[in-house]
């Protein structure tokens, strides 16, 4: 029998290579040997979508093989969700908070989105998954009828993190009433621009960091979760414009 560690050799060469039958096969041939959804998504097929990032910053790769890579990258996760909630549902315990997520307006990116809600699920999170292409209006709805203690707004695209600073501007004041803590994150933005210009309350470089940063936000009380998540996420950010001696 095939070890773990062949078998996630196999799956990332199928999320790589965008065969979806493959990666959605290697998935659960994975699980069947006993890796937990966890390390199926981390270790067996996020390197491999990072690979081909990788292969199309480099030109080797071009659009048609990225989608296929993302195509094949979701039928995987979409093996491993029952597992993973079938796991969270077991452990029994109510979920520590609500997560929204969502992609602002113009940007289809989802791949790294649905990593952190596959993530933030198996680590007990109740999860809703707002989808791509949002715009602010969109979200300001939906922030106040969901009222998740968490919304994370992601931007994949210089041309489209233009968005998350108005849309943060825009849900400021339901963010206080609700006591919504607001993080922003995905490849095209960054820690320091996150505090300086979006005034998030927080940022990840990727879904672990998230996840790290979400746990830290609820061991405080509501009121003092914002706060909390800044001292958390930007507390070592040196300060944009330097006192010069
Ligand atoms: C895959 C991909 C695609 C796929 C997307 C498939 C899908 N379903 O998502 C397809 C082929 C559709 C695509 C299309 C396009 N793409 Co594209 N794409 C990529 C690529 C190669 C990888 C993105 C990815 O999935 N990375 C892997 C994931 C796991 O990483 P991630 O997204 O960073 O997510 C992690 C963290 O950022 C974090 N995270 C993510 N979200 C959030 C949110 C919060 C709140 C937090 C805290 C953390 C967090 O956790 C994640 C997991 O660890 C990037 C290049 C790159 N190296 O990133 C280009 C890239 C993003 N694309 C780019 C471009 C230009 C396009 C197109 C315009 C191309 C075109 N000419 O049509 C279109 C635009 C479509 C649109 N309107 O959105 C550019 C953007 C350049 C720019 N201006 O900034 C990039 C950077 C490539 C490049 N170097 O030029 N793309």
């Amino acid at each position: 029998m095939a070890s773990i560690k062949e078998i996630f050799e196999k799956l990332n060469d199928a999320v790589l290579w965008g065969e979806e039958e493959e990666a959605a096969k290697r998935a659960q041939q994975a699980l069947e040997a006993g890796a937990s959804p966890k390390d199926i998504i981390k270790d067996g097929m996020s390197p491999g979508v990072q690979e081909a990032g990788n292969k199309f910053n480099e030109g080797e790769f071009f659009l048609p093989e990225l989608m296929l890579a993302g195509e094949a990258m979701k039928a995987g996760i979409a093996v491993v969700m029952p597992a993973l909630q079938a796991e969270v549902a077991k452990q029994g315990t109510k979920p520590e908070a609500k997560i929204m997520m969502g992609t602002v307006e113009g940007d289809v990116h989802d791949i790294g989105k649905n990593i952190c809600l596959a993530m933030l699920t198996a680590e007990g999170f109740e999860c809703v998954d707002l989808g791509v292409d949002n715009e602010i209006d969109k979200i300001v709805a939906m922030a106040k009828e969901v009222k998740p203690d968490i919304l994370g707004l992601g931007s994949y695209m210089t041309t489209t993190m233009v968005q998350i600073p108005p849309a943060i501007e825009k849900l400021r004041a339901l963010a206080l009433a609700q006591n919504m803590v607001i993080l922003s994150g995905g490849v095209a933005v960054n820690r320091r621009w996150s505090r300086d210009v979006a005034k998030s309350n927080g940022y990840g470089d990727d879904a672990w960091e998230m996840i790290a940063l979400c746990k830290e936000i609820m061991k405080h009380p509501p009121d003092k979760r914002a706060e909390a998540a800044e001292n958390f996420a930007f507390g070592n950010v040196e300060f944009k414009h330097a006192v010069q001696a």
